[in-house]
């Protein structure tokens, strides 16, 4: 069977059979692929999700599911409008499932493809205000979710403590033999572990909560309509419990980088602080509502955790050869360590003034 046939084929597990399908690759996600569907009836995204990254794809979908019904229901409680465009809807297989196993091992699902929607890599200060206002909400809505927290589909994902373990493990395995080249960014991330792991201490000792949330809160998971309004929070896969400074920081990373995240021009990177400060206000009008002063004081701290995390994370994949992210080069991830390196320098030379946004925001 040719690739195009298997598609298709994979395609009829969840809808009826359709001569006319046409399929194609969508997206830049670095761990899933994505290919858009259209039918005589309807638009969908059909996604392959990756399973050595995702090894419980039965409670990840079912937590997509019950993230996905309780929005719905918000949105139904309070008379939205089209809500079809607002929430991501799952397309069940013909035997009710929320995946299909193919027999080669791979998973697969079907959801709706929200229509006329766009999403960009790069915004201004009013989109950054506008996504800000969504995932606060998207926390909001998500802060009452009954029946038990979700289940964490990627152990320990933003831990800091364990990414760091990880990556000194890589670090003196040195599988690949790539490390002699890249000694003194070692040193940097070494320089700089203690701070980073602080928000692990302050769970311990248990005045840092966790809340449910998005946990890859890139730029480009935000869906926009014709008229640039927020219309949906898409990319459910990491929803779990984890520090709202993460999901802060996370947007900051890739929305208010003056550069992409895999620049090889480094003068090109700095961060923007007119994206910043609007991402801050929006956010905070949602979430100042239930967040704790100590989270509030940490949100701009949350912007160099996650660039350093993102750092650290590409670097391990680095120096173990390459076998997380996808890549389009041979060395694409040093230079997206790179990258990431000179945003975090940035966030660091400017983070008073980060600083005094966030809490001028907060007061507003
Ligand atoms: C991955 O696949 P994508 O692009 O949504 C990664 C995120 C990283 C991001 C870096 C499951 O997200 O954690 O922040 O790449 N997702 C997973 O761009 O590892
Ligand atoms: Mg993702």
């Amino acid at each position: 069977m040719n690739d195009s046939d298997r598609l298709k084929s994979i395609v009829f597990q969840f809808i009826n059979h359709d001569d006319k399908v046409e399929i194609k690759p969508l997206g830049k996600g670095h761990i899933n692929d994505s290919y858009k569907v259209a039918s005589k009836e309807n638009e969908y995204v059909l996604q392959r999700i990756n399973h050595h990254i995702f090894r419980n794809v039965s409670e990840l979908q079912q937590n997509i599911s019950r993230v996905t019904s309780h929005i719905r229901a918000k949105l139904e409680a309070r008379g939205a409008s089209e809500i079809d465009r607002k929430v991501l809807t799952l397309i069940p297989t013909h035997d009710g499932a929320l995946y299909y196993k193919e027999d080669s091992g791979d998973y697969w699902r079907l959801m709706d493809y929200i229509k006329e929607s766009k999403s960009y890599d790069e915004i201004n200060p009013e989109l950054a205000y506008r996504a800000g206002m969504a995932f606060g909400e998207f926390q909001k809505m998500l802060s009452d979710l009954p029946g038990d927290p979700l289940f964490e589909t990627i152990p320990d994902f933003h831990n800091m403590e364990v990414r760091l373990d990880s990556f000194r493990a890589s670090v003196k395995a040195n599988k690949a033999g790539r490390l002699n080249e890249v000694k003194e960014l070692v040193k940097e991330i070494e320089d700089r572990a203690e701070e980073m792991c602080k928000p692990e201490k302050m769970y311990r000792e248990g005045i840092l909560p966790k809340r449910t949330n998005h946990c890859d809160t890139k730029v480009n998971n935000i869906l926009f309509d014709e008229n640039d309004q927020v219309l949906c929070v898409v990319d459910l896969d990491t929803v779990m419990p984890g520090y709202v400074l993460s999901d802060f920081g996370d947007f900051i990373r890739t929305g208010a980088n003056t550069g992409a995240e895999d620049d090889k021009n480094l003068d090109n990177i700095s961060v923007d602080l007119a994206i910043f400060e609007g991402y801050a206000s929006g956010y905070l009008k949602n979430a100042a509502s239930f967040l704790t002063g100590l989270e509030t004081e940490h949100l701009a701290f949350g912007a160099k955790l996650l660039t350093y995390m993102q750092m650290v994370r590409f670097f391990t994949d680095y120096i173990d050869g390459d076998t997380y992210y996808k890549i389009a080069y041979p060395d694409h991830n040093l230079v997206r360590t790179k990258a990431q390196f000179k945003l975090l320098q940035s966030l660091e030379e400017n983070f008073d003034q980060l600083q005094r946004i966030v809490l001028k925001s907060a007061r507003n």
